[in-house]
């Protein structure tokens, strides 16, 4: 052990109903503590029927968590606690820090499962975490953002090179993101690190900016408010209705699972969408427990801790 103090790390992520009955109490949590209407509820648990009940999201999480811990041995050559704590499900991100704690943890490192930075999103989950470090006399050292991790970048890559070959050769790499209201972007580093990400896919595999690629943002919640667009939707329909491409493929960034905004927006949504507007469609994999992003993120954790491999 490092003379700083013995070392944890919390894995976080967005959570999910683990069955059907937990889909209101979920909905509210979202909504910081306002009952959906019968109709909002409703609508959502038909999205989670589509996908075959409850979304895969628990498991591959759970994965991801696994694979990080592996990582982290592999790495420093002994066991580094990891915890989960969820946003909006147990165990959450209070939960996680406390577990960290008790298992004699006395510096935590912070890695949210989505790779760009934005107040609203991960910034909100090191908001909680730091305060319950707090609460429990543990130094908290968040990782922001790893959006331009080489192995991530590496992932996608390959990722499109290996679902463009099902497509017709006139096809758009669409990346696409989270929405988020524009009053939360002022001054938020996250268009931003979506154009990066994206930019260095694109070159790695040699595309063009515009006739090759473009940025989009999907799932935008259904509010007056404005939020950040193009949104996919409309740039597939215009792709279609102007005949500049015959295929679309999306790419979702932002995301590092498959659950819900993957399984239902893009594979059953987008992918009608696309196909009332004429244009073939198809989906790059969802990194899940991919070992080498994985390692890429034990890496940046014991890096974070000023570790360099060493617990
Ligand atoms: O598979 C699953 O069960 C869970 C999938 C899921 C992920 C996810 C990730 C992100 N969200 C982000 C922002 C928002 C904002 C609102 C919002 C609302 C929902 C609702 C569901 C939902 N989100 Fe989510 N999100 C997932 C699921 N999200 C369900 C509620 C119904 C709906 O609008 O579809 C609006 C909140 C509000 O009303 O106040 C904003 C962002 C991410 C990516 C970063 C992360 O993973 O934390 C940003 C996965």
């Amino acid at each position: 052990m490092s003379g700083q103090g013995a070392l944890g790390v919390l894995v976080m992520a967005y959570g999910t109903p683990k069955d059907p009955g937990e889909i209101a109490g979920y909905y509210t949590h979202i909504r910081r503590g306002r009952p959906p209407t019968d109709e909002e509820l409703a609508e959502l648990t038909a999205r989670y029927e589509a996908i075959g009940g409850v979304s895969p999201l628990a498991e591959r999480t759970e994965a991801q968590r696994g694979a990080i811990a592996a990582a982290l041995e592999a790495r420093s050559g002994r066991a580094v606690p990891t915890a989960l704590g969820q946003k909006h499900a147990p165990p959450y991100v209070e939960d996680g820090v406390r577990a960290l704690a008790t298992s004699g943890a006395t510096r935590v490192v912070g890695l949210v499962l989505a790779p760009h930075y934005s107040r609203a999103s991960v910034g909100a989950y090191h908001e909680r975490a730091g305060a319950a470090a707090r609460s429990a006399g543990v130094e908290y050292l968040p990782i922001d953002s790893w959006h331009l991790l080489p192995a991530l970048v590496d992932f996608l890559a390959e990722a499109i090179l290996d679902a463009r070959r099902g497509l017709p050769a006139r096809h758009k790499v669409l990346f696409s993101a989270h929405s988020l209201p524009e009053r939360a972007l002022a001054g938020d580093p996250y268009p931003e690190q979506l154009y990066e990400t994206a930019s260095a896919v694109a070159a790695r595999v040699g595309l063009l900016p515009w006739p090759d690629w473009a940025l989009c943002w999907q799932s935008a919640g259904r509010t007056p408010e404005r939020w950040r667009g193009p949104d996919l939707s409309e740039v597939i329909r215009e792709l279609g209705a102007t005949g500049r491409a015959e295929g679309v493929l999306v790419c979702p960034q932002g995301f590092t699972a498959d659950h819900l905004e993957v399984l239902y927006d893009l594979d059953i949504e987008a992918r009608r969408v696309a196909e009332n507007a004429g244009l073939a469609f198809a989906r790059t994999r969802s990194v899940n427990a991919d070992p080498a992003v994985m390692d890429g993120l034990a890496e940046l954790a014991l890096a974070r801790a000023g570790c360099g491999g060493k617990v």
